[in-house]
């Protein structure tokens, strides 16, 4: 019942990039003439704007036409009322319906399968970078001082956002996956850098690096984040691979989901700017962590990675579960691999990109594109009939940048959000 086009909003800048010129002005035609943004159903706030937003956006900054930008705007708006809670923390879901259209327009509601109506850390902690342009674009200077009026500003809501996660007790330094919209308490203690936690600590490292520097409280938050996760979930196995282990009330799990093995290029990209003491060790953790991620591909039939991989029960970096054993299209390896091979140049990241490539093509292309499979661990996988929208996003631009010029979207000028769309640096004036 949500948006329509993803794939093609994902797939704007991709297009552009890759001067695929033909495919983009198709694209163009279609946001212009069919893109309608008032759908009355369920949309997810955190893939609207990481996916529709972001897209819209970094394809505004690449090629400066006008339609981009207003149909970002537009949808902005639209999400504004999924603020609208006792904390000004949003809620997951909300109606796109047109005013007077539909008798849920504006309506915001929690997933049903979210704990107990909470929001969830990885959503409503990924919205930074997407508002603060939202709020420039806008062309509006008071939105910064309209914290009093909260469906008035898309900055002043992610800025109470920050002050919320900022006020609440962390257990042991760690921030827990979710969180009541109503009280600001959390609602239950499980830590992860993958799923439901990941694209909030990049965030925040991201956010200090778009404000040119500037943002010394998110690169705070980031640092004190960092060494929770070091302190308490990173490990390292039998056989000698670090990985990020999740936590459930301070109990470990030792697992690494697919989605975690971003974190690789994360860490990196951090500890570039980190002061000198800290600069070392993190980049030898972040070339670990995608090590560990590589050798989930390598120890697999397919040479694609699983869903999540264990270090438990004499098994490393594999996937004990049948549930665990497939791959859709993800990119958070081939992220990591993208960052590690600008910020030091070792060629093994391109070797084991263009690994990935190969098993790409071999196993998941399919007539009408690529498709995800069910199960890594056998080479005749069975296909799931899914080309989800990052592949064309995140994937195949991460690899693309892979083996390009350092140049091509410099990480010196742009940050990428979640979902790989470039958000350009504010060299200038930053606000918050
Ligand atoms: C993407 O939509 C984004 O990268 C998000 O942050 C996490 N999951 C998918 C890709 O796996």
């Amino acid at each position: 019942g949500g948006l329509r086009g993803a794939t093609v909003i994902d797939a704007l800048d991709t297009l552009y990039i890759m001067e695929l010129e033909e495919e983009f002005q198709e694209a163009k035609q279609w946001v212009e003439k069919s893109f309608d943004l008032n759908v009355n159903g369920e949309a997810s706030l955190f893939e609207v704007n990481i996916r529709y937003i972001g897209g819209l956006l970094a394809t505004y900054y690449l090629t400066g036409e006008e339609v981009f930008k207003s149909k970002a705007l537009e949808l902005g708006e639209k999400l504004l009322p999924a603020f609208n809670t006792p904390t000004g923390i949003p809620r997951g879901v909300i109606n796109l319906g047109r005013q007077g259209t539909s008798s849920q327009h504006g309506m915001s509601w929690s997933w049903g399968w979210a704990s107990a109506g909470s929001s969830i850390l990885a959503e409503f902690g990924t919205l930074h970078l997407e508002f603060l342009h939202l709020s420039q674009l806008s062309g509006n200077p008071v939105f910064a001082e309209k914290a009093t009026q909260p469906c008035l500003s898309s900055l002043s809501q992610v800025m109470n956002i920050r002050r919320v996660l900022s006020r609440v007790e962390k257990p042991q330094g760690l921030y827990p996956n979710f969180l009541s919209p109503v009280t600001g308490s959390w609602v239950q203690h499980h830590v992860s850098i993958g799923g439901l936690g990941d694209s909030f600590y990049e965030y925040l490292i991201k956010s200090w690096l778009m404000s040119d520097k500037k943002d010394s409280e998110a690169k705070k938050m980031y640092d004190d984040a960092l060494e929770a996760i070091e302190k308490h979930l990173v490990k390292k196995s039998a056989g000698g691979l670090t990985y990020i282990a999740e936590w459930r009330g301070g109990i470990l799990d030792h697992k690494m989901g697919h989605l975690a093995c971003f974190s690789g290029g994360m860490i990196a990209l951090g500890a570039e700017h980190a002061a000198e003491e800290r600069r070392q060790r993190h980049m030898e953790l972040a070339a670990e962590i995608t090590s560990t991620c590589h050798e989930s591909y390598t120890r697999s039939d397919t040479k694609l990675g699983p869903e999540a991989f264990r270090f438990d029960a004499g098994s490393e970096a594999m996937a004990t579960r049948l549930s665990e054993r497939y791959y859709i299209l993800r990119p958070e390896v081939v992220e990591s691999y993208m960052y590690l091979w600008r910020l030091t140049h070792d060629p093994k990241y391109r070797h084991w990109g263009w690994e990935v490539v190969q098993a790409l093509e071999k196993h998941c292309r399919v007539e009408a594109g690529f498709s995800g499979i069910r199960d890594v661990y056998t080479t005749t996988p069975s296909h799931d009939n899914m080309q989800q929208s990052f592949f064309l996003a995140e994937t195949l631009k991460y690899l693309y940048l892979l083996f390009c010029e350092d140049d091509v979207l410099s990480l010196e000028d742009w940050v990428f959000n979640t979902e790989a769309h470039p958000l350009p640096i504010n060299h200038t004036d930053f606000k918050a």
